[in-house]
């Protein structure tokens, strides 16, 4: 889907213009639209194929003329009219946490910073702090932000990486040379960041080939271009990423698959397997001296070796080639096993959508139940919910109940742990509820693991959700000790989150296979604040898969009666 891309470049629009200050209507409209896109459920290019673009809530004529155009071309004119004559750099600064489009104006105004280099040496030599409305802790968490910014490298996160690589793929079949396409790499694997995109193509001649990818829409740059490989630099989310290409032949097609999708530790490992058994195993095919003895899928590399087929997500050489040759690989958890999202928000508190409409969602995803996750009274910031409030929400969701047969709601809350490690609610509204997740929000740095640790012992709790607060690439998380959470979990027999927004995925791929290791039950949720980010549960089961959980491992797996019963007996201590 290239709903974010178009997000993107609205947002951009509105950033250029306030940059150049502008003000008013046509600024909220474009921040509106990117709004509208974020969330929106369905995919735009159906949308704008099937001529119904302006049926969306929150695009009206002018913008779905921007959206056609930019699908139909891969240009928007309006979008490079505005960012025309501003420094690259000043969108650079915006991506920063903590810095607006009127920070950034008055920074190029007053001080001419047209950088994010320039933009440290101002803080760090004091300048930034004399700016009106600025000050030494804004300086200074703005430096932070420089700092995690620089922290993260270069790493693209998944949403951003597959649309990029769905756009190329989708791109390449439109050439008439080509018969397969496939993304391999560290896409393939589902790792949590991306350095860059392998594609890999069969089909002849590959020269028509090799040049339908050079010329696509985004290219900024060809870095190479040969006979069967090539190398470009494509426009991604306001910056210049990686693409690979490389064609081959049907014979060689799944051990080029297997040899691109890595990681490089899992091939060196197979490659000295090989070699073991008089074999040698290469990106064309693994051969006995001369003659090749499989190369067309990566099955059959596999089985000749002896193995069975190792997935993709389980190739970071931590022991799958010792389980593939005992026969014990897990069968990883996938998306039809799914039956729930167990942390969900609506405009009840900072969500875009309303009860109903995120249940229908859920619904349309084939779920047959959810859980309703609004924030606890402290989180004011995101329109916390007041116990009566909380209370009225139940009724609400014990009516909906009584009226819906596809699907069912839980009653739920996503509860801050507070400071000093009680609930944020009275016990006797939280006795109401059938899930209680405890969050933290606040208080970053006070005795997180101690906190967490008797919300976990709390009889009314049963899920501690994204267990690190970290934000990929932005913030570092809390400073806690996982051992020591995942040790309460297990001893309480509550549930850990693997929470699916692809900028924080916690607990990660490490800390939840060793959290089932311990006994834990995995949820994995979204987290959504909107419909279209239900769909943000393919990277959580991700990381459940490089993760080796099995469905029995994640409760979303489980019936609707079957998981309130074990919601039921997690409080009673009458442990299923
Ligand atoms: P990335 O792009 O940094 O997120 O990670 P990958 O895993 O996609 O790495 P990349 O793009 O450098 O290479 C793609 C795959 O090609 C990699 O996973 C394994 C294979 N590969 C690359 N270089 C080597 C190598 O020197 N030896 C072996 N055995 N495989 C390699
Ligand atoms: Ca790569
Ligand atoms: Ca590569
Ligand atoms: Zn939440």
């Amino acid at each position: 889907m290239r709903n974010q891309e178009l997000a993107r470049l609205f947002t951009r629009i509105a950033d250029a213009f306030e940059l150049k200050g502008e003000t008013g209507f046509r600024v909220l409209a474009y921040r509106k639209a990117a709004r509208t896109l974020t969330d929106l459920g369905a995919d735009i290019e159906t949308l704008d194929q099937e001529g119904k673009l302006q049926e969306v809530p929150g695009i009206g004529e002018g913008i779905a003329k921007k959206i056609h155009e930019f699908l139909s071309t891969g240009r928007m004119r309006k979008y490079d009219e505005a960012v025309a004559g501003l420094p690259a750099g000043l969108f650079e600064m915006l991506d920063l946490q903590g810095v607006g489009p009127k920070t950034v104006k008055q920074l190029y105004d007053k001080l001419g910073v047209r950088t994010t280099t320039e933009l440290k040496q101002a803080i760090e030599n004091g300048r930034l702090a004399e700016l009106p409305g600025m000050g030494e802790k804004k300086a200074a968490n703005i430096l932070q932000s420089i700092r995690t910014e620089q922290l993260a490298g270069d790493r693209m996160c998944l949403d951003e990486a597959f649309e990029l690589a769905e756009t190329v793929t989708a791109h390449m079949k439109r050439c008439a040379a080509v018969r397969h396409v496939v993304y391999g790499g560290s896409l393939r694997r589902g790792r949590e960041t991306i350095g860059d995109i392998d594609i890999l193509a069969t089909g002849r001649p590959a020269a028509r080939i090799i040049e339908h990818f050079t010329r696509q829409p985004r290219v900024k740059s060809i870095i190479a271009a040969g006979g069967t490989k090539a190398s470009v630099r494509l426009e991604s989310h306001g910056k210049e990423r990686q693409v690979d290409l490389r064609v081959l032949a049907e014979s060689e097609y799944g051990a080029a698959l297997q040899y691109f999708t890595g990681s490089k530790d899992h091939n060196v490992a197979l490659r000295a397997l090989a070699q073991k058994q008089g074999l040698k195993l290469s990106e064309y095919g693994l051969f006995r001296g001369k003659k090749r003895v499989a190369g067309r899928s990566e099955q059959e590399v596999y089985l000749k070796l002896g193995l069975p087929y190792i997935e993709p997500e389980l190739r970071e050489n931590r022991g799958e080639l010792e389980a593939a040759a005992e026969h014990r690989l897990p069968v990883l958890v996938s998306a039809k096993n799914i039956k729930c999202d167990l942390h969900v928000h609506t405009s009840a508190s900072d969500g875009a959508a309303d009860l109903e409409e995120m249940v229908e969602a859920c619904r349309l995803r084939g779920y047959t139940h959810v859980a309703i996750t609004d924030h606890s009274v402290s989180a004011g910031y995101a329109g916390g919910l007041s116990a009566d409030a909380l209370l009225r929400h139940c009724d609400r969701v014990d009516d909906f109940n009584s009226r819906s047969r596809d699907i069912k709601v839980l009653k739920s809350s996503e509860v801050d742990i507070r400071s000093n490690g009680s609930l944020d609610y009275p016990d006797k509204v939280l006795e109401r509820l059938d899930l209680v997740i405890a969050s933290i929000h606040q208080g970053f740095k006070k005795e997180v693991t101690k906190r967490m640790c008797s919300a976990l012992a709390n009889p009314l709790a049963h899920l501690v959700a994204h267990p690190t607060g970290r934000i990929i690439g932005r913030r570092e998380g809390y400073d806690v000790d996982l051992e020591q959470v995942i040790e309460c979990a297990a001893k309480n027999r509550k549930i850990l989150e693997i929470n699916a927004f692809c900028g924080r995925l916690d607990l990660n791929d490490v800390w939840a296979r060793r959290a089932t290791q311990a006994g834990v039950r995995l949820a994995i949720n979204t987290d959504a604040h909107g419909v279209g980010d239900l769909g943000w549960i393919r990277y959580g089961l991700l990381v459940a898969r490089r993760a080796w959980l099995t469905k029995s491992d994640v409760v979303n797996c489980l019936s609707y009666s079957g998981l309130m019963k074990l919601l039921g007996a997690t409080r009673t201590g009458r442990i299923a």
